[in-house]
């Protein structure tokens, strides 16, 4: 955890800070894959133009966003990684599979940040259809890889 506390002199509400030497942990879910493959690059291209170092970015795959959690407790565990995102789509579907997939996941990766005491970002999509997804995968609302790295970025300058 980098938290230092700053005076009002010193305070940025950017959270922005040098992670040239911190270490991103991501993690791709398979499940829709052309949607998280989009998030991912986002993610990835946002950490480097902020300065990340691409040797200090690990990825892993998962076949699906339920995984997340779990796999995203072995990288938080690891002490050299600053920080994990966690990349998925969950598609609405006809039963409730969605809902319990969607609260699995939310509360899992919730849990793990806490217990490891280290940003792990939901950069988890929940549409209702694939063009809801694409529209936030790279479409007309941006790419939501982006936002998770950003999130992460600043919770590590908090
Ligand atoms: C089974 C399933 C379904 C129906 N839909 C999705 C989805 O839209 N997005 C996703 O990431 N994963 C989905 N999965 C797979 C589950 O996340 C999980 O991999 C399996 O239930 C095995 O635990």
């Amino acid at each position: 955890m980098a938290t230092s506390l700053k005076n009002l002199s010193q305070y940025s509400d950017k959270n922005i800070i040098d992670i040239k030497s911190k270490k991103f942990g991501i993690l791709v879910s398979e499940w829709n894959e052309e949607i998280t493959e989009s998030l991912f690059s986002g993610a990835v291209d946002t950490l480097l133009k902020h300065g990340a170092q691409k040797e200090n970015i690990f990825r892993k795959n998962v076949p699906g966003s339920f995984e997340l959690p779990l796999a995203a407790q072995w990288l938080a565990a690891m002490e050299e990684i600053d920080a994990v995102i966690c990349i998925g789509c969950v598609i609405q579907g006809e039963t409730r599979h969605f809902d319990f997939i969607c609260d699995a996941v939310a509360n899992g990766i919730t849990n793990v940040g806490l217990k490891y005491n280290k940003p792990v970002i939901f950069g988890v999509l929940t549409p209702n259809n694939q063009q809801q997804a694409l529209d936030r995968a790279g479409g007309k609302h941006g790419n939501k890889g982006d936002e998770a790295a950003i999130t992460a970025i600043k919770m590590l300058g908090f």
